[in-house]
């Protein structure tokens, strides 16, 4: 009786908030999805952390250190929207470490060069946004109100990588070559992040069902490309896929197949850095307790003089 109430709560398009019912499954769905995309925005901050001290300029530093503070924030209000799903901040990172819950693809492959922080900017947050503006009409409330804050800002990420690759294209023909490796680098895993080709999703069926997914991944992927190609044609740069073309009928891109074994491969946890990406996460968790201790002990004496 409960689910046949629910599932018409979400076919009528309303939102499930934390105190209503839910079943056990859908809850789970949820934590899984969530944490894993609260992992993917706190392991994010890797690898454009990594060109923090080398930006080329002031402002470029300035600019970066924003995003990368922001990517923080945006991890920061997933873990609080998962929580609300009664499971505690120690459970999920613990379920990071011990390799139980997984992050992005994306970020276990490595930032070689300034240009890259151009392409993170441009193709990741850019199929990040196309992934997230979908999923401001999730079936949750707390997730769906998360993703419309972090998509207005995610858009000024999407733009200033945008920025440095339209800058680097119009340079020297060193900074042009640079742009251009960097998204020869960055294509491939960009488009991997909407996940495996709808039939070999096993997650779709339920959370097109629930209301969790608005699309599916292959649609996503879709959009983004149509997006992007004009993009990369505007400022001089050519996608590295010869199967790329305009199919009039289908009003869209065709592209070439990806490579799902590299795709598996890094999932499962052997992409190039993906061991590097945790050991640095565990390495800042540990030196981290301390703070974490101390911000502990301050609530309880605020509670023992508030009582
Ligand atoms: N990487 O059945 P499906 C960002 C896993 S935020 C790793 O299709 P689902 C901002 C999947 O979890 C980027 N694992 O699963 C930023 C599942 O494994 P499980 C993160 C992947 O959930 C920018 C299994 O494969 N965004 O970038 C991937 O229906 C710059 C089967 O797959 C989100 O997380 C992958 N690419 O669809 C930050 C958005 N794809 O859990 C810093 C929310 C699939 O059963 C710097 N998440 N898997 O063990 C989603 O929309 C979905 O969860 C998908 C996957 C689309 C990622």
């Amino acid at each position: 009786m409960n689910e046949i109430k629910f599932q018409e709560r979400i076919d009528a398009e309303k939102k499930i908030e934390p105190k209503d019912w839910m079943p056990d499954a859908y809850r789970k769905h949820l934590i899984r999805q969530i944490s894993q995309h609260a992992h993917s925005e706190i392991i994010g901050m890797q690898p454009e952390g990594n060109w923090i001290t080398r930006a080329p300029s002031l402002r470029a530093k300035m600019i970066l250190l924003a995003k990368v503070q922001d990517e923080a924030g945006h991890g920061l209000y997933l873990y609080s929207a998962c929580e609300t799903l009664g499971i505690s901040r120690e459970e999920l990172v613990k379920q990071l470490h011990d390799g139980k819950a997984k992050y992005s693809s994306i970020f276990n492959y490595p930032t070689l060069s300034w240009a890259d922080m151009g392409a993170v900017g441009w193709l990741v947050d850019g199929a990040a946004i196309v992934n997230q503006v979908s999923l401001q009409r999730t079936s949750y409330g707390p997730y769906s109100r998360g993703m419309v804050k972090i998509c207005k800002e995610e858009s000024f990420h999407q733009r200033q990588g945008y920025e440095i690759m339209a800058e680097m294209a119009k340079g020297t023909p060193e900074q042009k070559a640079m742009a251009q490796d960097a998204l020869n680098r960055f294509w491939w895993p960009s488009i991997m992040m909407f996940g495996p080709q709808d039939s070999d999703s096993p997650r779709t069926g339920n959370a097109m069902k629930w209301k969790i997914k608005r699309q599916t991944n292959d649609d996503l992927r879709q959009d983004f490309i149509n997006k992007t190609v004009g993009q990369a044609e505007l400022i001089g740069l050519t996608i590295p896929d010869t199967d790329l073309k305009w199919n009039a009928e289908r009003g869209s891109y065709d592209f070439g197949e990806m490579d799902w074994d590299e795709f598996w491969s890094v999932v499962n946890g052997n992409g190039p850095c993906n061991k590097q990406r945790l050991a640095h996460h565990k390495k800042a968790h540990d030196e981290g307790k301390w703070v974490r201790d101390a911000a502990k002990a301050h609530a309880k004496k605020q509670e023992v003089v508030a009582n």
